[in-house]
C-alpha cells in the first residue's frame, strides 16, 4: 500500500483576507462542488469532511503598519489550526483546501502540534517568506513562512488581535521550495542568509523534476523518516492549467511535473498533509475556473494515491466468463 486507501480528514479554509482579491473564500466550495470528495472516495480514500474553519467577520480590522487584515487572518488561523490538529489526530491524514495561502499558517501550526518534526514541501511560484517589513504588498499570503520559521522571529513584529497565540513552530531547515519564479529581494536575502532549500524553475530546467524532487526531499528529510506536509499553491503550475488564481506567473510546472511530484511524495508513504491554496473562482472565464478546479482536484487526488499507471482495488477480480 503506497498512498492509497487512506483515512483522510478534509478541512476547508475559506480565507481571502490574506490578499486583496475577493473569491478565494469560495475556493473550498468550488473544489467540493467540482467533485473533490467523490474523486478521493473513488480512489479508495475514506474521507471525513470537517467542514470549513469559521473566518467570520472582524469589524475594525485596521492595518498593522502595512499588514492588511491582521485580526481577520489571525482569528481564522487559530480556528484552522484547531481543526487541522483534530483531523490529523483522528484520521491520521489531512487535506486542507483554501483559501489564499495565508491558510498555511494555520495548517502548519495545527500539524506541528501533532508532528513537530514534519518536512515541509512548499510548491509555489512564490517564496511566501516576506516579513511584514520586507513585504511591498502588505498581503499576509506572501508572509506565512516568516511567521512559521523560528529563526525569523526577530524580524516579525508582535501584532495584535490573535497573533499573540501564533508562534513559530518549525525551523528553516524543515522547509524546501519547488517551482519558484517570482521571489522578492527580501525573500531572496532570507533564503541566502539561512541557506534555505529553494528550487526555482531554473533548477527544474537544469536538473529535471526527478532530481529536483530528490534533492528537495533529501534536504528536508535526509533519513526518510519524517511526516511530510505539502503546501501546494496552484500558481506553482503554469497558468495554462491553473489560470484562476490571484498571482499567476508564466513559466510554471507542467501537469506532468506536478503529477510526478504528487506520485513520488505519495510513494514515500510519509505524506501526512496537503494544502491546496489560491484557487479563486472569481477570476477568469468559466472555462478558466473549470480548468483550475479540475487541475487542483487532479493533483490532490494524485497526492492521495491516484496514479497515472492506474489503480486497482485490492479485492478486484478479473470477471470470469
Ligand atoms: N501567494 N511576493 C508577493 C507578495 O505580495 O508578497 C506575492 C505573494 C504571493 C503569495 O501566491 O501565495
Ligand atoms: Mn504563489
Ligand atoms: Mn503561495
Amino acid at each position: 500500500i503506497t498512498g492509497q486507501w487512506k483515512q483522510l480528514g478534509l478541512v476547508g479554509v475559506p480565507v481571502s483576507k490574506g490578499q486583496k482579491k475577493d473569491g478565494t473564500e469560495k475556493g473550498p466550495a468550488s473544489l467540493r462542488d467540482g467533485g473533490l470528495v467523490e474523486r478521493l472516495t473513488d480512489i479508495g480514500c475514506d474521507v471525513k469532511d470537517y467542514g470549513d474553519a469559521d473566518f467570520g467577520e472582524v469589524n475594525e480590522d485596521q492595518c498593522y503598519d502595512n499588514v492588511k487584515n491582521p485580526r481577520s487572518v489571525a482569528q481564522g488561523t487559530l480556528k484552522t489550526a484547531d481543526m487541522v490538529e483534530q483531523a490529523l489526530r483522528t484520521e491520521g491524514h489531512c487535506l486542507a483546501i483554501g483559501g489564499d495561502h495565508s491558510m498555511a499558517i494555520g495548517t502548519i501550526m495545527g500539524h506541528a502540534r501533532v508532528n513537530p518534526d514534519m518536512a515541509v514541501l512548499w510548491i509555489d511560484a512564490h517564496a511566501d517568506i516576506n516579513t511584514p517589513l520586507t513585504s511591498d504588498s502588505g498581503n499576509i499570503h506572501g508572509m506565512p513562512l516568516s511567521f512559521l520559521a523560528k529563526e525569523l522571529d526577530q524580524y516579525v513584529p508582535h501584532m495584535p488581535g490573535g497573533w499573540e497565540d501564533i508562534q513559530a513552530c518549525i525551523s528553516v531547515e524543515q522547509i524546501a521550495w519547488i517551482g519558484l519564479r517570482d521571489v522578492d529581494p527580501g525573500e531572496r536575502k532570507i533564503i541566502e542568509k539561512y541557506d534555505m532549500n529553494a528550487f526555482s524553475m531554473q533548477e527544474v530546467d537544469r536538473y529535471g523534476i526527478r532530481e529536483v524532487l530528490e534533492k528537495a526531499i533529501k534536504a528536508v528529510d535526509p533519513d526518510g523518516d519524517k511526516p511530510i506536509h505539502v503546501s501546494f499553491d496552484v500558481d506553482a503550475m503554469d497558468p495554462a492549467h491553473t489560470p484562476s488564481t490571484g498571482t499567476p506567473v508564466s513559466g510554471g510546472l507542467s501537469v506532468r511535473e506536478m503529477s510526478y511530484i504528487a506520485e513520488e511524495v505519495a510513494d514515500t508513504g510519509r505524506l501526512a498533509m496537503v494544502d491546496v491554496a489560491e484557487v479563486n473562482p472569481n477570476l477568469g472565464s468559466k472555462q478558466d475556473v473549470d480548468n483550475t478546479v479540475k487541475s487542483a482536484i487532479d493533483i490532490a487526488a494524485r497526492f492521495f494515491g491516484n496514479r497515472r499507471q492506474g489503480l486497482c482495488p485490492p479485492d478486484y477480480d478479473i470477471p470470469v466468463v
